[in-house]
Protein backbone atom coordinates (compact mmCIF):
# COMPACT_ATOMS: atom_id res chain seq x y z
CA UNK A 1 0.00 0.00 0.00
CA UNK A 2 1.25 3.41 -0.94
CA UNK A 3 0.37 6.84 -0.93
CA UNK A 4 2.26 8.68 -3.24
CA UNK A 5 2.50 12.12 -3.49
CA UNK A 6 4.30 13.80 -6.71
CA UNK A 7 5.77 16.77 -5.17
CA UNK A 8 7.58 19.37 -7.80
CA UNK A 9 9.88 22.14 -5.95
CA UNK A 10 9.54 25.15 -8.08
CA UNK A 11 13.08 26.85 -7.52
CA UNK A 12 13.16 30.61 -8.64
CA UNK A 13 16.17 31.91 -9.96
CA UNK A 14 17.05 35.72 -8.80
CA UNK A 15 14.16 38.33 -9.37
CA UNK A 16 15.02 42.01 -9.35
CA UNK A 17 13.31 44.79 -8.43
CA UNK A 18 12.02 45.88 -11.84
CA UNK A 19 10.77 42.61 -12.56
CA UNK A 20 6.30 43.15 -12.99
CA UNK A 21 4.27 40.61 -11.35
CA UNK A 22 3.37 39.78 -14.22
CA UNK A 23 6.90 39.36 -15.63
CA UNK A 24 7.53 36.86 -12.63
CA UNK A 25 4.22 35.10 -12.99
CA UNK A 26 4.98 34.27 -16.00
CA UNK A 27 8.05 32.30 -15.16
CA UNK A 28 5.64 30.83 -12.16
CA UNK A 29 3.87 29.48 -14.92
CA UNK A 30 6.20 27.79 -16.83
CA UNK A 31 7.55 25.79 -14.05
CA UNK A 32 3.73 24.95 -13.46
CA UNK A 33 3.18 23.54 -16.58
CA UNK A 34 6.46 21.29 -16.58
CA UNK A 35 5.71 20.08 -13.07
CA UNK A 36 2.11 19.18 -14.32
CA UNK A 37 3.03 17.73 -17.57
CA UNK A 38 6.02 15.61 -15.35
CA UNK A 39 2.55 14.14 -13.52
CA UNK A 40 2.61 15.94 -10.36
CA UNK A 41 0.01 16.27 -7.78
CA UNK A 42 1.72 19.48 -6.51
CA UNK A 43 3.76 21.98 -6.81
CA UNK A 44 5.39 24.34 -4.48
CA UNK A 45 7.15 27.51 -5.08
CA UNK A 46 9.48 29.48 -3.05
CA UNK A 47 9.55 32.63 -0.50
CA UNK A 48 8.33 36.19 -1.61
CA UNK A 49 7.94 34.48 -4.66
CA UNK A 50 6.58 37.24 -6.69
CA UNK A 51 8.91 39.80 -5.76
CA UNK A 52 12.80 40.53 -4.84
CA UNK A 53 13.56 40.09 -1.32
CA UNK A 54 12.57 43.55 -0.74
CA UNK A 55 13.69 43.37 3.05
CA UNK A 56 16.97 44.10 2.59
CA UNK A 57 16.00 47.49 1.74
CA UNK A 58 15.74 50.12 4.20
CA UNK A 59 12.34 52.67 3.91
CA UNK A 60 12.16 55.10 6.24
CA UNK A 61 8.48 55.24 5.53
CA UNK A 62 6.75 51.80 5.99
CA UNK A 63 3.88 52.28 3.68
CA UNK A 64 6.03 52.97 0.85
CA UNK A 65 6.83 49.37 1.24
CA UNK A 66 2.91 48.73 0.87
CA UNK A 67 4.15 47.96 -3.43
CA UNK A 68 5.56 44.95 -2.40
CA UNK A 69 2.30 43.48 -0.86
CA UNK A 70 -0.16 41.73 -2.06
CA UNK A 71 -4.19 42.90 -1.18
CA UNK A 72 -6.42 39.75 -1.87
CA UNK A 73 -4.80 36.54 -3.25
CA UNK A 74 -5.60 35.69 -5.59
CA UNK A 75 -5.60 38.98 -7.63
CA UNK A 76 -4.94 40.23 -11.44
CA UNK A 77 -1.47 39.53 -10.88
CA UNK A 78 -1.59 35.86 -9.74
CA UNK A 79 -5.55 34.32 -11.45
CA UNK A 80 -3.74 32.92 -13.78
CA UNK A 81 -1.65 30.34 -11.49
CA UNK A 82 -4.95 29.67 -9.90
CA UNK A 83 -6.60 28.85 -13.36
CA UNK A 84 -3.85 27.17 -14.67
CA UNK A 85 -3.69 25.23 -11.93
CA UNK A 86 -7.59 24.37 -11.93
CA UNK A 87 -6.72 23.39 -15.89
CA UNK A 88 -4.14 21.07 -15.27
CA UNK A 89 -5.64 19.79 -12.07
CA UNK A 90 -2.22 20.63 -10.04
CA UNK A 91 -2.22 21.85 -6.19
CA UNK A 92 0.46 24.56 -5.52
CA UNK A 93 1.55 26.57 -2.28
CA UNK A 94 2.97 29.97 -2.55
CA UNK A 95 4.31 32.54 -0.53
CA UNK A 96 4.19 36.22 -0.81
CA UNK A 97 3.84 39.15 1.33
CA UNK A 98 -0.13 39.90 2.38
CA UNK A 99 -1.62 43.05 2.91
CA UNK A 100 -4.74 42.34 4.91
CA UNK A 101 -7.94 44.16 4.64
CA UNK A 102 -7.46 45.33 8.21
CA UNK A 103 -3.83 47.01 7.08
CA UNK A 104 -1.91 43.54 8.82
CA UNK A 105 1.37 42.89 6.99
CA UNK A 106 2.69 39.25 6.93
CA UNK A 107 5.30 36.97 5.43
CA UNK A 108 2.65 34.54 4.21
CA UNK A 109 1.95 31.20 2.50
CA UNK A 110 -1.12 29.99 0.95
CA UNK A 111 -1.99 26.05 0.33
CA UNK A 112 -3.66 25.75 -2.70
CA UNK A 113 -5.49 22.54 -4.06
CA UNK A 114 -5.94 20.86 -7.58
CA UNK A 115 -9.52 22.95 -7.63
CA UNK A 116 -7.30 25.95 -7.18
CA UNK A 117 -9.41 26.15 -3.83
CA UNK A 118 -7.17 27.79 -0.85
CA UNK A 119 -7.34 25.32 1.48
CA UNK A 120 -4.37 26.31 3.42
CA UNK A 121 -2.49 29.78 5.11
CA UNK A 122 0.66 30.10 7.10
CA UNK A 123 1.90 33.28 8.36
CA UNK A 124 5.59 33.40 9.01
CA UNK A 125 6.41 33.27 12.88
CA UNK A 126 10.17 33.35 13.15
CA UNK A 127 11.22 36.47 11.71
CA UNK A 128 14.53 37.04 11.80
CA UNK A 129 16.92 39.99 11.06
CA UNK A 130 15.91 43.54 12.70
CA UNK A 131 13.58 46.53 12.54
CA UNK A 132 15.99 49.86 11.94
CA UNK A 133 19.01 50.70 10.14
CA UNK A 134 21.57 49.20 11.70
CA UNK A 135 24.98 50.57 8.97
CA UNK A 136 27.36 47.66 10.87
CA UNK A 137 25.83 45.47 8.46
CA UNK A 138 27.08 44.28 5.17
CA UNK A 139 23.69 44.75 3.85
CA UNK A 140 20.15 44.91 5.71
CA UNK A 141 17.59 42.07 6.57
CA UNK A 142 14.73 43.96 7.72
CA UNK A 143 11.62 41.09 8.22
CA UNK A 144 11.09 42.77 11.29
CA UNK A 145 10.12 46.24 10.10
CA UNK A 146 7.85 44.83 7.17
CA UNK A 147 6.07 42.26 8.91
CA UNK A 148 4.21 41.09 11.95
CA UNK A 149 4.93 37.65 13.57
CA UNK A 150 2.50 35.66 11.85
CA UNK A 151 -0.67 34.88 13.88
CA UNK A 152 -2.17 31.23 12.99
CA UNK A 153 0.43 29.29 14.43
CA UNK A 154 1.83 25.92 12.70
CA UNK A 155 -1.31 24.46 11.44
CA UNK A 156 -1.70 21.18 9.29
CA UNK A 157 -4.29 20.41 6.72
CA UNK A 158 -5.69 16.78 5.68
CA UNK A 159 -5.68 17.19 1.74
CA UNK A 160 -4.51 16.06 -0.87
CA UNK A 161 -3.91 12.22 0.11
CA UNK A 162 -2.05 13.31 2.65
CA UNK A 163 -1.32 15.52 6.24
CA UNK A 164 0.47 19.14 5.08
CA UNK A 165 1.95 21.79 6.82
CA UNK A 166 3.86 24.92 5.56
CA UNK A 167 6.73 26.71 7.08
CA UNK A 168 8.91 29.40 5.65
CA UNK A 169 11.88 30.25 5.76
CA UNK A 170 13.74 31.54 8.96
CA UNK A 171 11.08 28.92 10.79
CA UNK A 172 13.38 26.12 9.23
CA UNK A 173 16.06 26.95 12.19
CA UNK A 174 13.63 26.27 14.77
CA UNK A 175 12.73 23.29 16.02
CA UNK A 176 9.50 23.87 17.66
CA UNK A 177 8.65 24.71 14.07
CA UNK A 178 8.13 21.05 12.82
CA UNK A 179 7.75 19.46 15.93
CA UNK A 180 4.50 21.30 16.67
CA UNK A 181 3.32 19.96 13.27
CA UNK A 182 4.91 16.50 13.94
CA UNK A 183 2.64 16.90 17.05
CA UNK A 184 -0.37 16.89 14.66
CA UNK A 185 1.17 13.96 12.90
CA UNK A 186 2.26 16.12 9.94
CA UNK A 187 3.57 14.55 6.46
CA UNK A 188 4.68 16.59 4.16
CA UNK A 189 6.08 19.96 5.10
CA UNK A 190 6.66 22.29 2.41
CA UNK A 191 8.69 25.80 2.51
CA UNK A 192 10.50 28.58 0.77
CA UNK A 193 13.43 30.05 1.50
CA UNK A 194 15.56 33.26 0.54
CA UNK A 195 18.51 33.01 2.27
CA UNK A 196 21.54 34.85 0.85
CA UNK A 197 25.14 32.90 0.36
CA UNK A 198 26.78 35.03 3.19
CA UNK A 199 26.43 36.27 6.41
CA UNK A 200 26.31 40.21 6.78
CA UNK A 201 27.72 39.86 10.22
CA UNK A 202 30.21 37.40 9.46
CA UNK A 203 31.97 37.80 6.70
CA UNK A 204 34.61 34.83 7.61
CA UNK A 205 31.75 32.17 7.19
CA UNK A 206 31.46 30.46 3.84
CA UNK A 207 28.78 29.60 1.40
CA UNK A 208 29.28 25.79 2.25
CA UNK A 209 28.90 25.88 6.32
CA UNK A 210 25.61 28.46 5.44
CA UNK A 211 23.98 25.38 2.74
CA UNK A 212 25.29 23.09 5.66
CA UNK A 213 23.08 25.33 7.47
CA UNK A 214 20.15 24.93 5.48
CA UNK A 215 19.98 21.30 4.65
CA UNK A 216 20.89 20.62 8.91
CA UNK A 217 17.45 22.51 9.46
CA UNK A 218 15.42 20.49 7.08
CA UNK A 219 17.03 17.03 7.29
CA UNK A 220 16.73 16.99 11.13
CA UNK A 221 12.84 18.50 10.92
CA UNK A 222 11.96 15.34 8.46
CA UNK A 223 13.90 12.72 10.50
CA UNK A 224 13.06 13.86 13.98
CA UNK A 225 9.14 14.07 12.90
CA UNK A 226 9.01 11.20 10.51
CA UNK A 227 7.67 13.30 7.68
CA UNK A 228 8.59 14.04 4.00
CA UNK A 229 10.19 18.02 4.00
CA UNK A 230 10.31 20.02 0.59
CA UNK A 231 12.58 23.18 0.29
CA UNK A 232 12.28 25.78 -2.12
CA UNK A 233 15.10 28.47 -2.51
CA UNK A 234 15.00 31.66 -4.20
CA UNK A 235 18.25 31.47 -5.73
CA UNK A 236 20.74 33.88 -7.49
CA UNK A 237 22.09 37.39 -7.56
CA UNK A 238 19.31 39.76 -6.87
CA UNK A 239 20.41 43.40 -7.50
CA UNK A 240 24.04 42.20 -6.38
CA UNK A 241 23.11 40.27 -3.49
CA UNK A 242 23.49 36.40 -3.58
CA UNK A 243 20.47 33.73 -2.73
CA UNK A 244 21.78 30.12 -2.07
CA UNK A 245 19.92 27.24 -3.92
CA UNK A 246 19.93 24.32 -2.84
CA UNK A 247 16.28 23.36 -3.35
CA UNK A 248 15.71 19.80 -2.22
CA UNK A 249 13.01 17.01 -1.11
CA UNK A 250 13.80 15.14 1.90
CA UNK A 251 12.54 11.68 2.52
CA UNK A 252 11.67 10.85 6.62
CA UNK A 253 14.85 9.57 7.31
CA UNK A 254 16.44 13.04 6.43
CA UNK A 255 17.98 12.05 3.18
CA UNK A 256 18.11 14.18 0.52
CA UNK A 257 16.41 12.65 -2.41
CA UNK A 258 16.49 15.13 -4.72
CA UNK A 259 18.24 18.66 -5.14
CA UNK A 260 18.39 21.32 -7.49
CA UNK A 261 21.39 21.87 -10.07
CA UNK A 262 21.43 24.71 -10.27
CA UNK A 263 20.84 28.93 -9.22
CA UNK A 264 17.76 29.74 -11.76
CA UNK A 265 14.04 28.33 -12.37
CA UNK A 266 14.37 24.62 -11.73
CA UNK A 267 12.04 22.07 -11.05
CA UNK A 268 12.96 19.41 -9.14
CA UNK A 269 10.67 16.17 -8.56
CA UNK A 270 9.96 12.93 -6.43
CA UNK A 271 7.55 10.54 -5.12
CA UNK A 272 6.95 10.94 -1.78
CA UNK A 273 5.35 7.67 -0.38
CA UNK A 274 3.09 9.43 2.60
CA UNK A 275 3.40 5.54 3.92
CA UNK A 276 7.02 6.36 4.58
CA UNK A 277 6.40 8.20 7.38
CA UNK A 278 4.54 5.34 9.50
CA UNK A 279 7.43 2.93 10.91
CA UNK A 280 9.28 6.19 12.28
CA UNK A 281 6.24 7.65 13.75
CA UNK A 282 5.08 3.93 15.00
CA UNK A 283 8.73 3.40 16.50
CA UNK A 284 11.74 5.61 16.96
CA UNK A 285 9.36 8.80 16.96
CA UNK A 286 6.11 7.45 18.55
CA UNK A 287 5.71 10.44 20.66
CA UNK A 288 3.16 9.44 22.99
CA UNK A 289 5.23 6.21 23.66
CA UNK A 290 8.36 8.14 24.44
CA UNK A 291 7.92 11.65 25.37
CA UNK A 292 8.37 13.49 28.76
CA UNK A 293 6.68 16.55 28.48
CA UNK A 294 7.16 17.00 32.38
CA UNK A 295 10.48 18.05 31.84
CA UNK A 296 10.22 20.10 28.71
CA UNK A 297 8.19 23.27 30.09
CA UNK A 298 11.08 25.70 29.46
CA UNK A 299 10.64 25.45 26.00
CA UNK A 300 7.30 27.61 25.96
CA UNK A 301 7.76 29.13 29.18
CA UNK A 302 11.32 30.62 29.08
CA UNK A 303 11.61 32.87 25.50
CA UNK A 304 15.72 33.74 26.17
CA UNK A 305 18.27 31.50 27.33
CA UNK A 306 19.13 31.44 31.25
CA UNK A 307 22.60 30.29 32.08
CA UNK A 308 23.38 29.27 36.00
CA UNK A 309 25.19 32.78 37.48
CA UNK A 310 28.47 32.98 37.29
N1 LIG B 1 16.32 34.37 5.50
C1 LIG B 1 17.36 33.80 6.26
C2 LIG B 1 17.02 32.41 6.82
O1 LIG B 1 16.63 32.24 7.95
C3 LIG B 1 18.98 34.02 8.08
C4 LIG B 1 17.84 34.70 7.35
C5 LIG B 1 20.04 33.44 7.38
C6 LIG B 1 18.94 33.93 9.44
C7 LIG B 1 21.06 32.79 8.07
C8 LIG B 1 19.97 33.30 10.16
C9 LIG B 1 21.02 32.72 9.47
O2 LIG B 1 17.24 31.49 6.04
C10 LIG B 1 15.00 34.48 5.74
N2 LIG B 1 14.26 35.07 4.77
O3 LIG B 1 14.48 34.10 6.78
Amino acid sequence: MSRTVRVAVAQSGPIQKTDSREHVVARLLEMMKQAAAGKCNIVLFTELALTTFFPRYYEEDRGKMDDWFESGMPNSATRPLFDTARELGIGFSLVFAELTADQHHYNTQILVDTQANIVGRYRKVHLPGHAEYEPERAWQHLEKRYFEPGNLGFPVWRTMGGVMGMCICNDRRWPETFRVMGLQGVELVMLGYNTPTLNSMKPEETAATRMHHNHLCMQAGAYQNACWVAGCAKAGDEDGHDLMAGSCIINPDGEIVALAQSNEDEVIVHDCDLDECAFLKKTTFDFDAHRRIEHYGLISSQTGAVPPPE
